[in-house]
Order: structure tokens, then C-alpha cells, then sequence
């Protein structure tokens, strides 16, 4: 961790930006001919945010089409850790519901809100109310209960399949300070709610018992915001990091990046987003006592002088 912070202050805010435009100048590391199939075309949210084929969650052929906009991204040390996808439409939303079933998801991770200076960013795929239901073809999906926190909305849901009668448990988090088009304001928040995230995720296993035997880390946290890339990137690079951090005392975030852009194209939109990840690491690591305070004078400056 102190090479980060060395390499952090030796590049600056414009260093980091410049390392952010090679990974991104990148060319795609495959192909997404399922995304771009007639019938499936409508079920991406942004023509430009298609997913690629060798990582996508291919849906059951039994109740209908089998393409969904979303990707497993590896975690550390865990293969498929999370499913990296787009912010539900009305019309997926159905979809979205039956890959969490097939699945068997717990957690649900949204780092967006459902409206953005006017403009739908994501479908209205469960109640924002308590003791209200909705229905999505054979699922039945039920809030027992929300609580209101300051950076985030945490919802219990329940979810019926309506072909068997089965009803399992899914909880639902919202990050609801991240702004659009940025970055959060302190990475604190963003760092109690990943840490609350993996909390919750690793009781729900725990109380499930024998059936996530020899699999611990249960199944993939579904991750989304509106596109799926920017703001699901950055969530995933910081707990892949933190991860690490934690077990062996290093990170490496550039790498992080092109692992999970190697699995979710175009994961990490922003620049910001990109030297975020960055700072909140370092933020991290001071909080925990990992280093001592770290003095980034001149992290913004340096940019201008640099040209
Ligand atoms: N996609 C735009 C671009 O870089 O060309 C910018 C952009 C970035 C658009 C983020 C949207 C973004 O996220 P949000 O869904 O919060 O508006
Ligand atoms: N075509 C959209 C744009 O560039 O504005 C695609 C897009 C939208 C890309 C949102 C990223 C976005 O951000 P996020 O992945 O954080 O929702």
C-alpha cells in the first residue's frame, strides 16, 4: 500500500487520468454477438454498453429468451463474486428477477437512483414501500421492510417464484449518495456501505447452513447502476482491493481494472471514477490504521505544472 501512495503522488491527479486513458484506449477482448441479436437489442439499456459473450449470465432456456445485459466479474480469490449488470428496464426487469432466481442471489447492490436530474436511470423493479408487492411474470416480489439511512436504503424483499411456490429472501442496497456524472464526495460512506454489504451478504450464507457448504462466499453479489460500468466498476475495483488489502497487505488497482474490464467491458467510465478508487484506498487503509495520515499536497496541482 505505500507504493500506491508513493505512485499516487508521484503521478498526480493528471498521471492517474493519463494511466486511466491507456486502459480505456484498449480494444474489447471479445465478442458480443448475443447483445447485438435482433430480439436482444431492446434489452439493453444504452446501445454503446452491449455485454460480451464468454462472461455473460446466460438465462434458462425453460421460461423464455436467454439474454440478459449482465456479466460474472471474479472477485479476489473468487471466481464469479459478482454479477456486473445494467440497471433493470421494464422490459428485463422480469428477467433481472429470473437470473437472481437461477442464480440463487442474496444481495443486490444499486449505486444509482431510479430518477437522475429528470431522467430515468432504472427501472422501478421493487417497492420502494413496505408491505407492497410487485409482479414480474412468475415472480411475485414483496418489501417486508425498509430502512432509511443517510447514504443508503437498505430493503427486505422477498421473492416468490409463482411456478413452484418457493419464496426466498433477497436484500436490497442502495447507495443513494453517489451523484451522476462524478464521483462520491468522501470515499467514507462508500467504504461503511461495501463493508456493510459483505456483513449482510456473509450472515445470509451463514444462516442458509449446509447449502452453500464448500462455498462459503456464497453466490454472486448482483451489482448494478445504470449502465453497469461506471459506478458498478468502481464499487467492484474498491472491494476487490479492499480484499486484498486486507489479506496481504497489497494492492494493485490498475490491475484490478483490466481483470474486471477483461470480464465487463467498459467497466470504470469516468476518469474521476478511475482516481477515486485511488484515493479511497489510500482513505481505507489510513482508517484502519494501515498507514500513518498521508499528506497529498499538490495531488491536484501537479497537473498543471506536469504539461
Ligand atoms: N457516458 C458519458 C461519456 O463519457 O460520454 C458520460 C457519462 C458518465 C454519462 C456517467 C452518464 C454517467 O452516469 P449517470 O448514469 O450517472 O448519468
Ligand atoms: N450512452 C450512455 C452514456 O455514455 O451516457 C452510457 C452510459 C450511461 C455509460 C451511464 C455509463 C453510465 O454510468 P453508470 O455505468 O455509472 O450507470
Amino acid at each position: 500500500i505505500e507504493q500506491i501512495v508513493q505512485m499516487v503522488k508521484e503521478l498526480g491527479r493528471k498521471g492517474l487520468v493519463k494511466e486511466y486513458a491507456e486502459i480505456r484506449n484498449r480494444a474489447p477482448e471479445g465478442t458480443f454477438v448475443y447483445a447485438r441479436m435482433r430480439n436482444n437489442l431492446t434489452k439493453n439499456r444504452y446501445t454503446d454498453v452491449l455485454c460480451y459473450d464468454h462472461s455473460r449470465v446466460v438465462l434458462s432456456r425453460d421460461d423464455g429468451e436467454d439474454y440478459i445485459n449482465a456479466n460474472f466479474v471474479d472477485g479476489y480469490k473468487q471466481k464469479n463474486a459478482y454479477i456486473s449488470t445494467q440497471g433493470p428496464l421494464p422490459k428485463t426487469s422480469q428477467d433481472f428477477w429470473r437470473m437472481i432466481w437461477e442464480q440463487h442471489c442474496l444481495v443486490v447492490v444499486m449505486t444509482t437512483r431510479v430518477m437522475e436530474r429528470g431522467r430515468v436511470k432504472c427501472g422501478q423493479y421493487w417497492e420502494p414501500t413496505e408491505n407492497s408487492s410487485l409482479e414480474f411474470g412468475n415472480f411475485h416480489v414483496r418489501t417486508l421492510s425498509i430502512e432509511i439511512n443517510e447514504d443508503y436504503t437498505v430493503a427486505s424483499l422477498e421473492l416468490k417464484n409463482l411456478k413452484t411456490d418457493e419464496i426466498r429472501n433477497v436484500s436490497h442496497w442502495q447507495f443513494t449518495s453517489w451523484p451522476d456524472y462524478g464521483v462520491p464526495s468522501t470515499a467514507m460512506a462508500m467504504l461503511n456501505f461495501l463493508q456493510k454489504v459483505r456483513e449482510k451478504q456473509a450472515n445470509m450464507v451463514k444462516a442458509l447452513g449446509d447449502t452453500w457448504a464448500g462455498h462459503p462466499r456464497g453466490p454472486p453479489i448482483v451489482v448494478h447502476c445504470s449502465a453497469g460500468i461506471g459506478r458498478t466498476g468502481t464499487f467492484i475495483t474498491l472491494d476487490i482491493c479492499i480484499s486484498r488489502l486486507e489479506d496481504v497487505g497489497t494492492a494493485d488497482i490498475r490491475g484490478t481494472v483490466e481483470k474486471i474490464r477483461s470480464q465487463r467491458a467498459y467497466s470504470i467510465q469516468m476518469p474521476d471514477q478511475y482516481v477515486f478508487c485511488h484515493l479511497a484506498l489510500i482513505e481505507y487503509a489510513v482508517s484502519r490504521g494501515m498507514l500513518k495520515s498521508v499528506d497529498l499536497t499538490g495531488f491536484d496541482d501537479r497537473d498543471e505544472d506536469s504539461d
